[in-house]
C-alpha cells in the first residue's frame, strides 16, 4: 500500500509537472501506473470528476483507479441506511439468543479463540449499476466462520431462521392494512438454517489485515461470499436464532427484485430476496498509447468460475479477453484486460460480458427490460469513447 501511495504521488507530481509545460492535460483523479506516453481514454457518459465522498457516510470507487486486486481500506465504497451507529470496539459483545442450547455473549477476542481464517471476497451493493459502477469493491478479510460459533452455541432442531442485527436503529413506520405504526428498528437480515450452517459464511474483524474500519462495520460484520452486500451486516451486534421468517424492512420490502418471466406464453410477476450476486463485468478504464487501446475491467459473481469473459468493439465479434492470474479467488473479484490493435478516428463503443462454467451469459439491458425494481442490474455496460 505504500508503494502504492509513493508511485501515485509521483505520477501526480509528474503529471502536474507536465500540464504546467501544457504537455498533457491532468485529469482530476489519477490513474495507477500509467506508463510512459498513455494516456486515458474518456468515457463519453462518465463525469470528469467522479464525486467520490457524497456525503461522510457515503463513498464510491473510482473505477478508472483500480489498480489491482485488494482495495485500500480507505478507498472502500461504502453505504448504509441510518448512519454510522457509536460502537466501542473494545467493550462490543455479540450476543447469540433464541433457539440455540446455550446462549452467548461474546467479546472480539472471544471470538477469536474459537478461530480465525482469511478469505477474499469482493462484492458489490445491489443497487450497483452503470455508467458509474461505484459500489463494488474487493478486499481479504479475517475472521471465523460462522457455523463454528453456532456449533457452539447448539442450534436446536426447530431453528428455521438466522436473523443478524446490527447496532445500528432508526424509526420506520410500518404499514398495516390501512394502518402506519411508527416504531424503533434494528438494520436486520436474515440466513436461512441451511446456508447458516454451511461452510462459507464468516464473521469478520479484519479487512486487508487491519481491524475494520467504522465504514465497514467496526469492530464485527457478517460476511456471506459471494452474496449482495446488503447480507453483511455491519456493527453486528446479535444473531438471534428463531423458527418463523423474518420480515424486516431491509429483508422483506427494500431489498425485493421483481422481475416478469414469460412461462409457457404467460408473463408470470415474482418478487425474489436479494441473495448471490448475478454474474458481473465492466470496463473500468481504457487507456491508450497512441494506437493500441488497453481495456481494463472487472467481474463480480457469485463464486461459480468464470468461463470466459469477452469484449466487443463495435458492431464487431465477441473475442476473449486475458484474466488476470492476480485475481483467481473464488470469492474475489477478477480483473480483466483486452487490448485493441487500432481504432479507426471517431465514435467507438466497447462492451464487455462474462460467462461462466455453466453456460450462464451477463445479459444485455435489453434481456432484462422485464426486471421492474433497478436492484440487481448486471446489465453489460456499453462504454461510448470517441478517438
Ligand atoms: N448494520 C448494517 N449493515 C449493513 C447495512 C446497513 O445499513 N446497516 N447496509 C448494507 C448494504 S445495503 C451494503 S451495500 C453494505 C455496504 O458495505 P460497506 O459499507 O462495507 O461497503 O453493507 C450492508 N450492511
Ligand atoms: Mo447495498
Amino acid at each position: 500500500m505504500r508503494t502504492k501511495q509513493t508511485s501515485r504521488r509521483k505520477l501526480l507530481k509528474t503529471g502536474l509537472a507536465l500540464a504546467g509545460l501544457g504537455l498533457v492535460s491532468v485529469p482530476e483523479w489519477v490513474l495507477p501506473a500509467l506508463a510512459e506516453g498513455e494516456t486515458v481514454v474518456p468515457f463519453l457518459d462518465f463525469p470528469e470528476r467522479v464525486v467520490t465522498n457524497p456525503a461522510v457516510d457515503r463513498r464510491i470507487i473510482d473505477i478508472r483507479t483500480i489498480n489491482g486486486p485488494f482495495t485500500p481500506k480507505d478507498e472502500w465504497f461504502t453505504t448504509q441506511h441510518y448512519g454510522h451507529p457509536k460502537v466501542d470496539a473494545a467493550t462490543h459483545q455479540l450476543k447469540v439468543s433464541g433457539l440455540v442450547d446455550r446462549p452467548l455473549t461474546l467479546s472480539i477476542d472471544d471470538l477469536r479463540k474459537i478461530g480465525s481464517k482469511e478469505l477474499v471476497a469482493g462484492f458489490e451493493c445491489s443497487g450497483n449499476r452503470g455508467p458509474l459502477q461505484g459500489l463494488s469493491s474487493n478486499a481479504r478479510w479475517t475472521g471465523v466462520p460462522l457455523k463454528d460459533l453456532l456449533d457452539k452455541a447448539g442450534v436446536k432442531a426447530s431453528a428455521r431462521e438466522f436473523v443478524f442485527f446490527g447496532a445500528d436503529r432508526g424509526e420506520e413506520e410500518v404499514e398495516w392494512r390501512n394502518d402506519k405504526f411508527k416504531v424503533q428498528q434494528q438494520f436486520g437480515r436474515a440466513l436461512t438454517r441451511e446456508k447458516a450452517l454451511s461452510s462459507e459464511p464468516m464473521l469478520v474483524w479484519a479487512l486487508n489485515g487491519d481491524p475494520l474500519t467504522l465504514h465497514q462495520g467496526m469492530p464485527l460484520r457478517l460476511l456471506v461470499p459471494g452474496w449482495y452486500g446488503v447480507n453483511n451486516v455491519k456493527w453486528l451486534s446479535e444473531i438471534h436464532v428463531q423458527e418463523d421468517a423474518y420480515l424486516g424492512k431491509f429483508q422483506a420490502r427494500w431489498y425485493r427484485t421483481l422481475k416478469g418471466e414469460m412461462i409457457d406464453g404467460e408473463m408470470k410477476w415474482v418478487e425474489t430476496a436479494i441473495t448471490h450476486m448475478q454474474l458481473k463485468s465492466y470496463i473500468a478504464r481504457i487507456t491508450s498509447d497512441g494506437s493500441r487501446y488497453k481495456v481494463t475491467g472487472v467481474v463480480l459473481n457469485d463464486g461459480t468460475p468464470i468461463k470466459t469473459v469477452e469484449v466487443r468493439v463495435d458492431d464487431g465479434p465477441w473475442q476473449a479477453a486475458t484474466m488476470d492470474p492476480s485475481t483467481r479467488e473464488k470469492y474475489g473479484w477478477k480483473l480483466f484486460t483486452y487490448t485493441v490493435n487500432s481504432l479507426a478516428p471517431g465514435d467507438h463503443t466497447l462492451v464487455s460480458r462474462a460467462i461462466d462454467a455453466t453456460g450462464k451469459t451477463q445479459p444485455t439491458a435489453q434481456e432484462l427490460e422485464n426486471k421492474k425494481s433497478f436492484l440487481e442490474d448486471n446489465s453489460q455496460t456499453v462504454r461510448k469513447i470517441k478517438v
